[in-house]
């Protein structure tokens, strides 16, 4: 019996063939199953945005593309900043496969600038600190790597074992900082935390604030001051918006943490304005510094040249400064000048093609963007791991239910900082602001962007990305290495859009005309026309063929 996904739709043959390629999905679930998935399966409305079971423990047997608590602090918000030693305490698993896995680049500043991005370090736990406990390891370990490194910081990741036998991480961080006189602090991010890497995102923007942010009141000096939160340098996706934003003026003190050093970190509360890339992946730490120091923060998107141009007007008019809009609208200009022949040309190729994208908690959202820069229209798309505002807007906020998962993740009280706390523009100020119609902290999530009926499909499965090839046909799906191959030999090309297959960046206008190529270039190599979809092969599968 198939399960209810969304009222039936009256005379909307486009909203039924959507219902039915869900429902068709569901078919191979047991009812139980059925009944959960059916929460994360949905028909788009950007008007009245349907409510999504985001956020939730995926059904084991279920083929996700999803990652754990640790990767999301380790590999994600933490790891990139490069000259910190990150030490996994653990089995040697954890810290192998965590070892330049992400993209995330790194470009010296001088000679002698340290960049510890390429080791992996582990205590490489044994069978006798599971049993024993493993801290009087950890902290050889720490004293190792320091007499070796000479580091400015040390950051500990826990993983799953770590917490089931109980090591204090905390502990042995605390007594080590204050033996080596440097900053140590630890992470409980274990891997099994949250229901996804989410958790370990909302962990590591807890310790950041309370280990790094605030520790140099000596910020940069510029006028135009601002931070770059939720941007990881993928392919060089910082670099690409610091060079528009240097070109107007705006000086960036630290990006949160693509290519980024630790006495970026350390300062980045001196700033006037937070601009926050991904926001599922740091909205936390947005809130903080707002509260506790008074920075303001806003949404921005640098994927796509519309996006692009919105954000920097954004900024612009957030510093109410004659000259800075002047200057952000010349490299508008000049930015859209330098791509509209590429965009044109790619466009006449490209346009009226479908794209599917599933991916992380931003990407799926933010890249719709460069699609329909080339004409392309995204007939679905989902998050591996979103939460329901991402999905629905930040107005969901206050309606979405705290559950036990949620609960294990520990939300930190930041308070107004008696000395430091500085509000960034006066209500005179704020008022005009408003009367221009600028909101702060307004992100009203992928839904309201997407067209009506387009399929929302959080957590997707194989099985799911298999029927829909198959009963949809987008000419390309955005995904990871996960899914990459299975699509592949289905016949439609893969773009992967975590590590970006090895290229990028596709940020601000240079990354926009790079991504127009390589769609361009995926979509229309002849390699696909050799591919024969398993369901369109008839001979049938033998497994005793004799070898000639
Ligand atoms: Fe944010 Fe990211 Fe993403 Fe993310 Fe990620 Fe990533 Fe991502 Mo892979 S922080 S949510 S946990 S934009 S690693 S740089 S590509 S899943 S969509």
């Amino acid at each position: 019996m198939a399960t209810e996904i969304t009222p039936p739709p009256i005379n909307d043959p486009e909203a039924a063939e959507a219902k039915a390629t869900l429902e068709t999905m569901l078919k191979a679930y047991p009812a139980k199953t059925a009944r959960k998935r059916a929460k994360q399966l949905l028909v788009n409305d950007p008007e009245t945005p349907p409510q999504i079971g985001a956020n939730s423990r995926t059904t084991p047997g279920i083929i996700t593309q999803r990652g754990c608590t640790y990767a999301g602090c380790r590999g994600v918000v933490i790891g990139p900043i490069h000259d910190i030693l990150h030490i996994t305490h653990g089995p040697i698993g954890c810290g192998y496969y965590s070892w330049l896995s992400r993209r995330n680049l790194v470009r010296p500043r001088h000679v002698d600038d340290t960049n510890y991005l390429q080791y992996a370090m582990s205590t490489d736990m044994m069978e006798e600190q599971i049993i024993f406990g493993g801290e009087k390891k950890l902290a050889q370990a720490i004293r190792e790597a320091y007499e070796i490194f000479h580091p400015k910081a040390i950051s500990i990741y826990s993983t799953c074992p770590v917490g089931l036998i109980g090591d204090d991480v905390h502990s042995v961080a605390r007594d080590m900082k204050e033996e080596l006189g440097i900053n140590v602090f630890a992470f409980s991010c274990e891997g099994y935390k949250g229901v996804s890497q989410s958790a370990g995102h909302h962990i590591a923007n807890n310790g950041v604030f309370k280990h790094m942010i605030g520790l140099n009141d000596e910020g940069d000096k510029a006028e135009f001051n601002i931070n770059l939160l939720g941007e990881y340098n993928i392919g060089g996706d910082a670099w690409a918006i610091d060079d528009v934003l240097r070109k107007c003026g705006i000086h960036v003190t630290a990006t949160l943490s693509g290519d980024v050093t630790y006495d970026q970190v350390c300062k980045a509360h001196t700033v006037d304005l937070n601009t926050v890339m991904c926001h599922r992946s740091i909205n936390y730490m947005a809130e903080m510094m707002e509260k506790k120091f008074g920075i303001p923060w806003i949404k921005v998107n640098f994927v796509g040249a519309e996006a692009t141009a919105k954000s920097l007007r954004k900024i612009a008019a957030f510093f109410q400064d004659k000259k800075l809009t002047d200057r952000v609208e010349e490299v508008i200009a000049q930015g859209n000048a330098e791509l509209k022949p590429i965009r044109d040309e790619v466009t006449a190729r490209c346009k009226g093609k479908k794209a599917a994208l599933f991916v992380g908690g931003s990407r799926a959202h933010s890249y719709q963007h460069l699609f329909s820069d080339i004409g392309m229209e995204t007939i679905a798309a989902g998050y591996e791991f979103a939460h329901r505002d991402d999905y629905e807007g930040r107005s969901v906020l206050p309606t979405i239910k705290v559950d036990a998962d949620s609960r294990n993740i520990e939300e930190i009280t930041v308070e107004q900082d008696p000395v430091r706390f500085k509000a960034r523009k006066t209500p005179e100020q704020l008022q005009a602001l408003a009367e221009e119609g600028f909101t702060f902290k307004d992100y009203s999530g992928m839904m309201s962007e997407m067209k009506k009926n387009t399929l929302i499909i959080d957590d997707i499965s194989h099985h799911e990305i298999e029927k829909l090839v198959e009963l949809r046909k987008p000419d390309i799906i955005c995904s990871g290495i996960k899914d990459k191959f299975i699509i592949e030999k289905m016949g439609i090309p893969c773009k992967q859009l975590h590590s970006y297959d090895y290229s990028g960046p596709y940020t601000a206008f240079e990354g926009a005309a790079n991504f127009y190529r390589e769609i361009d270039r995926m979509l229309h190599t002849k390699v696909w026309s050799y591919v024969v979809p398993p369901w369109l092969k008839t001979a049938p599968v033998t497994t005793d063929a004799t070898p000639e």
